[in-house]
């Protein structure tokens, strides 16, 4: 794996297999747009015009899981940094890091230096993060890593912390297949030591009625987002894609306990993507699947755990008990 470590002025930066982008890129579209299930990796939404996106989206009043996940660790960040306070936090898809912020902000209240590692996927959020985080707490020490951590938990082994509470928040893990999210929590795990903490954030299961607005917005944001990805082929393989000729839909899918995001081709049409030297057909209606976003009970999300060799040892719900912040300990 490449790995790079830039000290910039304020913090230090590891940049892992940031070389490699391209080349999956190209390689996971060419495999998900001839399958007979048409789909691409949900990580790709997040270059960045789609994080922009994203952000508009946890502004949105439909969209709810932001703002319950915002609603408890605003409200219960004192009770949190007192179960992880000690420890260095790392956070998995750090992105803005707003959500983190009112758990810096009880470290900071402490007035002890401390430890704050981000990764993410898009370097540029997560430098302008870092940037900003730096100027606002003045006791923190900031590593933040650029990588794609999803398949590889291990990476953060390169932060080299004796000691740590690993947060992954903002229902990340809805968008692995429970099999992945088992495989995911397992390796975490594996890396924990016995005062390691895991703060897991999850979005519960509810009403369709709830569920489907918050992924199919009345202003179209969501639908922006979903066909941010064609742009992106566009302008990152070469693609050929009119995002007009595609339509945003979103469904739940109540045996699978998911939301699934899908791109429904309005028209038959061929599309080529020339850096990968293929044409790709869609018949009308066909769909390219997304994002899926896995919804859990809080029983699923203990049992989960349990079976990757972690206990459940605090949970804090939002009002509406929309969602859930879970910590987890080794077994
Ligand atoms: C980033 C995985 C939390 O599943 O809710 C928001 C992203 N997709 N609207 C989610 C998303 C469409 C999202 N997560």
């Amino acid at each position: 794996m490449e790995t790079e470590t830039i000290s910039h002025k304020r913090f230090q930066l590891h940049d892992m297999d940031v070389e490699l982008h391209q080349h999956t890129f190209a390689r996971d579209v060419a495999f998900g747009l001839t399958a007979p299930q048409k789909w691409l990796p949900p990580k790709y939404f997040y270059d960045e015009r789609g994080s922009r996106l994203y952000e508009q989206i946890c502004g949105l009043r439909e969209y709810y899981p932001y703002r319950a996940e915002l609603e408890i660790l605003s409200t219960y960040a004192t009770e949190i940094y007192a179960e992880i306070g000690r420890l260095a936090l790392v956070e998995l898809g750090s992105g803005n890091a707003t959500k983190t912020r009112h758990l810096l902000t009880a470290y900071e209240r402490a007035r002890r230096p401390f430890r704050y590692c981000p990764v993410d996927i898009s370097r540029e959020i997560l430098l302008g993060t870092a940037d900003r985080l730096v100027q606002e707490y003045s006791h923190i020490d900031i590593r933040a890593m650029h990588a794609d951590f999803a398949k590889q938990p291990e990476v953060i082994q390169a932060f080299q912390l004796e000691k740590k509470a690993v947060a992954f928040l903002g229902s990340t893990l809805g968008n692995f297949t429970p099999k992945e999210s088992a495989e995911f929590l397992r390796r975490t795990a594996a890396i924990l030591g016995p005062d390691d903490a895991f703060l897991l954030g999850v979005d519960l299961k509810k009403s369709p009625a709830i569920l489907v607005p918050a992924y199919d917005d009345a202003q179209g944001i969501t639908a922006a987002f979903n066909l941010n990805v064609l742009h992106r082929i566009n302008y990152e393989l070469g693609g050929r894609f009119d995002p007009q000729r595609f339509e945003h839909v979103a469904l739940y899918n109540a045996e699978r306990g998911c939301i699934e995001m899908h791109l429904r081709s309005r028209l038959a049409q061929h599309v080529p993507v020339i850096k990968i030297e293929q044409t790709m057909s869609f018949r009308k209606d066909e769909t390219i699947h997304t994002e899926s976003s896995y919804k859990y009970t809080e029983d699923e999300v203990r049992d989960l755990g349990y079976r990757a060799n972690l206990v459940l040892r605090r949970t804090w719900f939002d009002a509406r008990r929309y969602f859930l912040v879970a910590l987890f300990r080794l077994r």
